[in-house]
């Protein structure tokens, strides 16, 4: 086939979309949004939790309204792949049932968990096997907290999306090395760890890989979203930040990248994992990206901070857009107070302004009660993690990284990406804003014999198809002198 189209599922923590890709191997590929909705924790049977019901009348409302689109231009999906946040599962029972609404990562319950996973199998001893960067809401701690897991298989979010169209249970292979339960060598399940800790050999299903198929719709599925039951539900880079990733727009081989959203997830690009004490005492995460690839990266917290202080705010009754306030914050000066934003006092919802200023307030620094204040503060506190994260990635894996790729909903933040660049002293090339849902569709066309080639082909097809906005490092001194002109003394 010389082209061909694709529905994409990319459901991160702060919004989902269904997208209808469609690329050619000669012009790119483009996306068209068919369905937006928004997505967030709620409160539900004593829990933080995802919605999952409403979640997947979204996904089917978003795939029967992408059947919709390309009937009208008399064009047929070809496959279905899908994408979500990691580490999070649904429970389900042996007739197909979800047990309850999965929980989310921002839940408690695993924290309690965490010393008694740590007595049965080491911190080290977990590093070596997975390489996996220690977060008390990795699946490993979540799992160990469910008070009975009899008769019941944990299904990751993609893969329990996959399977109500399907009927098929699969582990996707991306997202399986976010668990704390999968090898990074061997690249199976860490068995070991399971029977350690009295889980069930069977707990996830079993693996597969992206571009493999989960299966065709099911029947009663096919017929409600107007697609025939022969549509396969592909895997792809099942965790978001590995599809964003398979995305980022490379024309240099040494790169890092951003992914932004929710979450920044800092790196490189390995074709190894880096087991090494250093690189767990810097708490470095070895996640398996596409095509068998090390996502050598770090959680550094992310526009979550700024959701939140929006939030917030418009709770008493104080709204004003998001191009305002980054605005307001870009005109105040550098060298304003700092935290540390993958502190995980910032990780449950919560009057998050009243935590930034606490944090700064306990460095013995003042944070002016004012929006702008908080947001800029956020945003050199981001900036100033992904330099440091950055030089940490170089000096443990001994790459350098001549340019960073920023992708996702934060590639679209000017300040942020321009504070990037001078922290990091690098250029920084912005965009696309839908790389995961590219990667999604990318890795589906390859799947369907439409793009032909690896990683570098498929974000070629990218580069192609992205304008993408590029920021150039600017001495700290000299953005100091020039927003002082403009702000006035300090
Ligand atoms: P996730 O996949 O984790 O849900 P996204 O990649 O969709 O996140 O990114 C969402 C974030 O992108 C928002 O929290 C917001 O801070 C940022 N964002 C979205 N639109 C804009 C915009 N026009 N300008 C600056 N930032 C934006
Ligand atoms: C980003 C992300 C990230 C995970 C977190 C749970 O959406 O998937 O890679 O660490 O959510």
């Amino acid at each position: 086939p010389t082209s061909g189209v694709f529905a994409a599922v990319d459901i991160g923590a702060s919004s989902g979309r269904v997208m209808l890709g469609r690329v050619c191997p000669s012009t790119g590929a483009t996306l068209e949004t068919v369905h937006r909705f928004p997505n967030g924790v709620v409160e539900l049977d004593g829990g933080l939790r995802w919605d999952f019901d409403a979640l997947f009348a979204e996904v089917l409302a978003g795939l029967r309204a992408a059947a919709t689109v390309a009937a009208g231009n008399g064009e047929r999906i070809q496959s279905i792949g899908i994408d979500t946040w990691a580490v999070d599962y649904g429970l389900v029972d042996a007739s197909g049932k979800l047990i309850a609404p999965p929980y989310s990562y921002r839940d408690e319950r695993s924290r309690s968990a965490v010393a008694r996973v740590h007595a049965l199998i080491p911190p080290e001893q977990q590093y070596a096997t997975t390489g996996l960067q220690f977060l008390q809401f990795n699946t490993i701690y979540q799992l160990a907290a469910e008070p009975s897991l009899d008769g019941v298989q944990a299904l990751l979010i993609p893969d329990l999306i996959a399977f109500l169209l399907t009927g098929q249970r699969r582990t996707e292979a991306t997202n399986a090395s976010t668990t704390g339960m999968f090898d990074a060598v061997t690249e199976e399940w860490a068995t070991e760890f399971l029977d350690v800790l009295g889980l069930p050999r069977d707990i996830f299903p079993p693996l597969i890989q992206p571009g493999e198929s989960y299966g065709t719709l099911r029947p009663d599925i096919a017929s409600q979203l107007g697609m025939p039951s022969g549509t396969p539900v592909v895997a792809v880079g099942s965790h978001d930040t590995a599809s964003a990733v398979a995305a980022v727009p490379v024309e240099q081989e040494e790169f890092a990248y951003i992914s932004s959203g929710t979450w920044s997830l800092v790196g490189l690009e390995l074709k190894h994992p880096v087991l090494s004490k250093e690189s767990r005492a810097a708490n470095f995460t070895n996640e398996r990206g596409v095509d068998g690839t090390i996502r050598y990266l770090r959680n550094v917290g992310g526009l979550w901070l700024l959701s939140e202080c929006q939030r917030t705010w418009a709770a008493q009754g104080f709204a004003q857009s998001l191009p305002a306030l980054l605005d307001a914050a870009a005109a105040l000066p550098p060298g304003g107070p700092q935290i540390n934003a993958e502190d995980p006092a910032f990780t449950a919802p919560d009057n998050m302004p009243e935590r930034i200023r606490s944090a700064v307030r306990h460095n013995g620094d003042v944070l002016p009660d004012r929006p702008a204040a908080v947001v800029r503060c956020i945003m050199d506190s981001l900036a100033a993690g992904y330099a440091r994260t950055l030089n940490d990635a170089e000096r443990l894996t001994g790459r350098t990284a001549g340019v960073v790729h920023v992708v996702g909903g934060g590639s679209q933040n000017r300040l942020l990406c321009q504070l990037t660049a001078n922290a990091t002293g690098r250029p920084v090339v912005a965009g696309p804003v839908e790389a995961t849902a590219l990667g999604n569709v990318l890795v589906q066309a390859r799947a369907a014999g439409v793009v032909i080639g690896g990683l570098t082909e498929l974000r070629a097809l990218v580069a192609s198809g992205t304008e993408l906005v590029r920021y150039e490092p600017v001495e700290a001194r000299i953005v100091q002198s020039s927003s002082r002109s403009s702000t006035g003394p300090h």
